[in-house]
């Protein structure tokens, strides 16, 4: 059985843990919330949907969520909709499949192998992800088909909408390590990252460019599935 690992995911949880250990290790700092907004361009200039924004810090942040324990991955016209999702560690995620044709959605991500024997409407439970990593989804039937989740730790994180916008809301003052992670992002193997000073005193903009042209297709694909022993 081959597996798909991708390197961001293992630093993504390495980042998660180090979260986790300055939250336990000092007092809840005092906080004034802001918004943070974070807008990505290509490299010629177009708005970059789409794409997973994670803020991960600061030190003494008090440990919470970001309160949304479910989210829905729907299957539509052969895709996953949306394509990218980013989730709280522990989140259940329903996998509706809203075609008329059925799908066998899996994944043989280190951190959340799974599998959804063939079907259509809605007649799984909703699959709960309890480890940071990102989890890249195929469908057995499609190979097309490719979707991602990206659990993080952090409760501060967003995707870019059609504008190119990420929106993450009540930030407390601090430093924050800013993670970006896109399927079609070549620059720095899909993953980003920067440090971005929040004052919490009004909304803060962080604008990003791309240096590379984007990826033609979405990377990393999901492991070539061998069902035997599954
Ligand atoms: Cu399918």
């Amino acid at each position: 059985m081959t597996r798909t690992v991708d390197p961001a995911a293992g630093r993504i949880a390495a980042l998660g843990a180090a979260l986790v250990l300055l939250a336990l290790a000092a007092a809840p700092a005092a906080t004034s919330a802001g918004e943070v907004r974070v807008e990505l361009q290509s490299r010629d200039g177009t708005p970059v949907p789409g794409v997973a924004v994670v803020l991960e810090g600061p030190a003494g942040a008090p440990a919470r969520s970001s309160g949304r324990h479910s989210a829905r991955m729907d299957q539509q016209d052969r895709r996953f909709v949306p394509q990218v999702l980013v989730v709280d560690t522990g989140t259940s995620v329903e996998f509706p499949n809203s075609d008329h044709v059925s799908h066998q959605v899996y994944s043989f991500s280190p951190a959340r192998p799974f599998q959804l024997p063939l079907y259509k409407g809605a007649p799984h439970p909703p699959v709960q992800f309890p480890a940071p990593g990102l989890v890249v989804l195929g469908c057995n039937i499609h190979d097309e088909m490719v979707g991602y989740i990206l659990v993080t730790d952090s409760p501060f994180h967003a995707t870019t909408d059609a504008g190119g916008a990420a929106r993450l809301r009540e930030v407390p003052p601090g430093a924050y390590r800013v993670t970006v992670w896109g399927p079609l992002i070549h620059d720095g193997g899909g993953t980003l990252t920067t440090t971005l000073a929040v004052a919490g005193d009004g909304p803060q903009t962080l604008s990003l460019r791309l240096k590379d042209p984007l990826r033609r297709s979405p990377s990393p694909r999901p492991g070539r599935v061998d069902w035997d022993g599954y």
